[in-house]
């Protein structure tokens, strides 16, 4: 197909090979109405590496949307009974934007504005039917490398880069979005004596380090139930909506694994300690923050290696 009649040159070649290969990470929808039409399109996809599944029409897409939460890509029809196109995409926008599901409008609808309609609707982009073969793969490549695209930012943007836990930045809009949780629990996390690991094994190790006291304090709190945040330096924080009680034990847990663990760093054991200030309640961010921070201060005065409330 895309091949077919491209300049071989590699060049050219390279991008579609790795679209083609990025294209396993993806899962596309068909919404169409039309059987024939329906296995044309999932046909055409399948052929590009997409794992894809269809649905009949509108009200079919949402449930299949539902069970399937990591659809990336939609192809629909607006003509369809039970639920069309454009409602589809409408009520799908209410919950994921643009980049997180591109959706492509297909339709042979023969009047003028149907293109505006399905781009104000939410559509990515649209094609008219009967359409040109090459031209829906174009569009389906460009959709996905755009897709790709604003995934990595949003990485780069909310992510730290040496240990890939949320960064500073996520942590507030995360917490301030979080307004709902009636309370919650805040805990300010710190490496104890960090700057001895590294004037001891050198600046590395202490990022070996940073990075096996990143994977602990990720198994202990699972994104289902906090976020966890590198804040700085070998400072991390923890925000919760788990119960206190069960918080604090988990915390407890943590910080025993951590002291337990041996980081083994060319041949050399390194062993580090956790300090821990934990603050409840239902109180602002910025007012829970300062509190896990004095209670943290507390735990490096009172000797390290503990949590204090
Ligand atoms: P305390 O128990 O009081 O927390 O002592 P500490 O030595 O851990 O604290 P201090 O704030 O004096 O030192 C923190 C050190 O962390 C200093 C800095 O060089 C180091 N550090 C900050 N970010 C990084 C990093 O990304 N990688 C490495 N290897 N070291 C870092
Ligand atoms: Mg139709
Ligand atoms: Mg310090
Ligand atoms: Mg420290
Ligand atoms: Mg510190």
């Amino acid at each position: 197909y895309l091949l077919k009649d491209s300049p071989a040159s590699v060049a050219y070649l390279t991008p579609l090979l790795q679209r083609l290969e990025a294209n396993f990470r993806h899962k596309a929808m068909v919404v169409e109405d039309s059987a024939t039409v329906r296995r044309y399109l999932v046909n055409l996809l399948q052929k590009q590496n997409l794992e894809t599944i269809s649905a009949h029409n509108g009200k079919d897409a949402l449930k299949l949307l539902a069970q399937h939460p990591d659809i990336t890509l939609i192809i629909t029809d607006n003509d369809m009974p039970e639920k069309d196109g454009l409602t589809l995409i409408r009520e799908i926008r209410q919950q994921y934007n643009r980049n997180q599901i591109a959706i492509l409008g297909l339709s042979g609808s023969n009047y003028s504005t149907v293109t505006p309609l399905f781009l104000k609707a939410g559509a990515n982009d649209f094609l008219k039917k009967p359409f040109n073969q090459e031209e829906f793969y174009c569009r389906i490549h460009h959709m996905l490398n755009m897709k790709d695209t604003s995934d990595k930012l949003y990485r780069m943007a909310n992510q730290d880069a040496l240990t890939g836990l949320w960064n500073r930045r996520y942590f507030f809009d995360q917490g301030c979005a979080d307004s709902c949780c009636k309370s919650r629990n805040i805990a300010m996390l710190d490496i104890d004596f960090f700057k001895k690991v590294n004037d001891t094994y050198g600046h590395d190790a202490g990022d070996v380090v940073l990075v096996h006291v990143s994977q602990q304090l990720q198994h202990h709190f699972p994104d289902t139930d906090a976020t966890v945040a590198r804040f700085g330096g070998e400072e991390f924080c923890i925000q919760s909506c788990l119960g206190k009680e069960l918080f604090i034990n988990q915390l407890e847990k943590l910080r025993v694994c951590i002291e337990e663990l041996v980081i083994e760093y060319q041949n050399a054991p390194i062993k580090v300690t956790i300090s821990i200030g934990v603050a409840s309640g239902a109180k602002p961010l910025g007012e829970l923050l300062k509190a896990a921070d004095d209670a943290l201060y507390d735990a490096k005065q009172n000797g390290r290696n503990q949590l204090k409330l």
